[in-house]
């Protein structure tokens, strides 16, 4: 089992309000059916989530009533981006099953309490494939928290023991300084000891932390068995190779530091 995030980033334009990009979203669906191996995917809410979540504050949680609305409408605009992974993943002959976390989780001071790993389980086993995404969500201590797919990501891959997991963006992978800098190069491998000292770039509206919080909540699904990368899903070909293990131009985020 391969888990993919496809990151908000790279199936939607962040910085526009609601803009998806169905031509590179349904050629990665296209090449994970390519590849034959069984992919869970998670993806991010980029455009239909970041931007009014932000404005509205809701990764601070239940403030005032007058977020509500706000809460709303995200969980509305998440399920639209979902609604057409679901549509690009059925168009290539992938079995999605759509498990929001809207409905789904449950969160606790931001952090995922109740991933609803037995549901998760139960589809993998029929066949299907559950498919879930960056969403708002119930939370025990805040009201309502943001759950981020990489926090999904986080959750499931305890439950279900990935071999490898793949993040894809819109960059080559973790680059050395700004990516609109033309002399910027990628960061072939991260370790820990490297997250604290990178130096990380916020171009667009991201309210669940930007890529250093991606990068730590990355090293904590490391293990000496299980792969970690960042790849850039713009370029045709890098997530079916990433899939089939070849090497790939990315990064690789590993525990190891004696190396
Ligand atoms: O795009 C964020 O999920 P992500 C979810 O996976 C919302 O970080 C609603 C902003």
């Amino acid at each position: 089992m391969i888990l993919v995030k496809l990151g908000g980033s790279v199936i939607t334009d962040k910085a526009q309000y609601q803009s998806v990009r169905l031509d590179v979203l349904t050629r990665l669906c296209r090449e994970i059916v390519e590849s034959g191996k069984d992919v869970v995917v998670v993806h991010g809410a980029g455009s239909f989530g970041h931007i009014m979540a932000h404005d509205h504050r809701l990764a601070e949680g239940h403030l005032d009533d007058g977020q509500i609305p706000a809460l709303a409408t995200v969980s509305r605009d998440v399920r639209q981006l979902n609604l057409m992974v679901m549509d690009a993943m059925l168009s290539v002959g992938l079995m999605p099953i759509s498990l929001p976390p809207s409905a789904c989780v449950l969160m606790k001071g931001g952090e995922i309490k109740d991933l609803g790993a037995e549901r998760i389980r139960s589809y993998i086993s029929l066949g299907a494939s559950p498919v879930m995404f960056g969403d708002v969500a119930l939370d025990e201590s805040m009201g309502f928290s943001i759950c981020s797919g990489d926090q999904i990501i986080e959750s499931l891959a305890k439950e279900i023991s990935p071999e490898r997991v793949v993040f894809v963006s819109d960059v080559d992978g973790i680059m050395d300084r700004d990516p609109a800098d033309p002399s910027s190069r990628v960061v072939e491998v991260v370790r820990p000891e490297d997250v604290e000292v990178m130096d990380f770039h916020a171009r667009v509206k991201d309210v669940t932390g930007g890529i250093r919080k991606k990068l730590k909540s990355m090293l904590g699904l490391c293990t000496p068995e299980r792969e970690c990368l960042i790849i850039n899903g713009t370029v045709p070909g890098r997530l079916l190779a990433a899939l089939n293990g070849e090497r790939v131009l990315g990064t690789r985020v590993e525990l190891d530091t004696d190396e």
